[in-house]
């Protein structure tokens, strides 16, 4: 994910973990406690607060004997489930997940999100989507009224490279707002997703009705999908500040 940075860690002692590091790390135990179990397939999502999550599958896998089977959603998940000793598998062998974990870049009032910050957004909604339970694990600071309150940076849009500027002027005339080709960081070129499409900000400048505005957008030929995750979350764990964990 490229969602670090955290100001908080600026000025922190080696080995600290910043206050947004910790509440991820509370969230993704507190999910993995009350959602692994024996013998499930799991969907395992990809950035920074899967990480812990995978950590504590791991530890519990050794504990507990436990028989479990990880779909990744992303290269980096693939290779964080082969890097904690985890079964790695795949929707052919697989194509009924019982929980997905993942994590989120805003979580609004009714469990609608964003996500796709960090350049993973279409493999994650299809393991979302073909998982029984879907649980988000985020930090106090993704936690948000609407969308668009505290992230700023715009619902990414994976597009089929040779169609970024129809797409990008179609979403554009169609539901105003700016839409921006995200640039690798050392600006040589655009980012390529782990599917070898591009990906498209789209900064909105009002609320809309995301359902219906994430439909019209699937439909503008050359969109391959969103990262507006309507009424797919069934429970999100937010890390706080003061150490808790605040369920929605
Ligand atoms: C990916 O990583 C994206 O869908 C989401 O944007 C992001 C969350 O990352 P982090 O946990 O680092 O905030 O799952």
């Amino acid at each position: 994910s490229t969602s670090g940075g955290d100001s908080s860690s600026v000025c922190s002692a080696p080995f600290t973990m910043s206050k947004a590091e910790e509440a991820k790390k509370l969230a993704g135990r507190a999910a993995v406690e009350n959602h692994v179990r024996n013998n499930q397939v799991l969907g395992i999502g990809s950035g920074s607060t899967i990480v812990h999550a995978v950590q504590r599958i791991a530890e519990r896998v050794k504990q507990e004997n436990l028989n479990l089977v990880c779909i990744p959603t992303s290269f980096q998940a693939r290779q964080l489930i082969l890097q904690y000793g985890l079964t790695l598998s795949d929707l052919d062998r697989h194509p009924e997940i019982d929980l997905a974990i993942d994590g989120a870049d805003e979580v609004d009032a009714d469990l609608n999100l964003i996500k796709g910050g960090g350049g993973c957004l279409t493999q994650e909604k299809i393991v979302a989507g073909y998982a029984s339970r879907f649980i988000v694990i985020a930090d106090f600071r993704k936690d948000s009224k609407n969308l668009g309150d505290q992230w700023h940076k715009g619902i990414p849009i994976e597009v089929i490279p040779m169609a970024y500027v129809p797409v990008s002027r179609a979403v554009s005339q169609k539901f105003g707002g700016v839409v921006e080709l995200r640039m690798a960081v050392n600006k040589a070129g655009p980012v390529v997703t782990d599917n070898g499409n591009f990906i498209l900000d789209w900064k909105f400048d009002r609320v809309h009705k995301w359902s219906e505005v994430n439909t019209a957008i699937k439909m503008i030929p050359g969109v391959v999908d969103t990262g507006l995750f309507i009424n797919m979350a069934e429970r999100v764990y937010f890390g706080m500040q003061d150490g808790s964990v605040n369920m929605r």
